[in-house]
């Protein structure tokens, strides 16, 4: 459905996932998203990432150092990074991040133990100090979205304003026309 409304971009998250099953899964949704012609990107498991033949994976501040995850990984795949200021933000460019993602933008119910709330101001102020891009998170929904384009985002990723929407397409819909507007 997601790929119908125009998304390019997925990554899947299953913290809470036995391996195998996180594992069957990526690579189910792998094929489906990269024959729709998107990208897909497995969050936190690197190996995972690798074996199914995933475009990337997906770091947080937590997970396995960026340079290891290159080591496995290889040049050819992309590898993001969770940020949640500044510091962390020029620290994943230097250290060879494909693209961050900075957040939480705006309030979330959806990450547990989030970190404190960046706002637009802490987008516009990262998007000036980096040259990666920039996809910005939490919050996001298509009421903000345009705020947050213009603040520089190079892309939105969004949990609730899809999944917990009525109707996820004509989300997706509204989304993409806030932020290509
Ligand atoms: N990471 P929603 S905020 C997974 O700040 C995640 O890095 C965040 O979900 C970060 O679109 C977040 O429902 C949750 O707010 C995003």
């Amino acid at each position: 459905m997601a790929l119908d409304a125009g998304v390019r971009l997925f990554q899947l998250r299953m913290k809470t996932s036995e391996t195998r099953k996180l594992y069957e899964m990526a690579a189910v949704l792998c094929s489906l998203v990269q024959k729709g012609g998107g990208t897909f990107i497995v969050n936190d498991r690197v190996d995972v990432a690798k074996v199914i033949g995933a475009d990337g994976a997906h770091l947080g501040q937590e997970d396995l150092p960026l340079a290891d995850a290159r080591a496995i990984l290889g040049p050819g795949r992309l590898i993001g990074i969770s940020t949640h200021n500044l510091a962390q933000a020029v620290e994943a460019e230097a250290g060879g991040a494909d693209y961050i993602g900075f957040g939480p933008v705006f309030p979330t119910a959806t990450k547990e133990n989030p970190d404190p709330v960046v706002g637009v101001d802490g987008l516009r102020e990262v998007r000036a100090r980096v040259r990666i891009p920039v996809v910005a998170i939490g919050g996001i929904t298509p009421k903000n979205a345009g705020d947050v384009r213009a603040a520089g985002a190079d892309g939105i990723a969004v949990v609730s304003a899809v999944l917990a929407a009525a109707d996820p397409q004509a989300a997706i819909a509204e989304l993409l026309r806030a932020i290509e507007g």
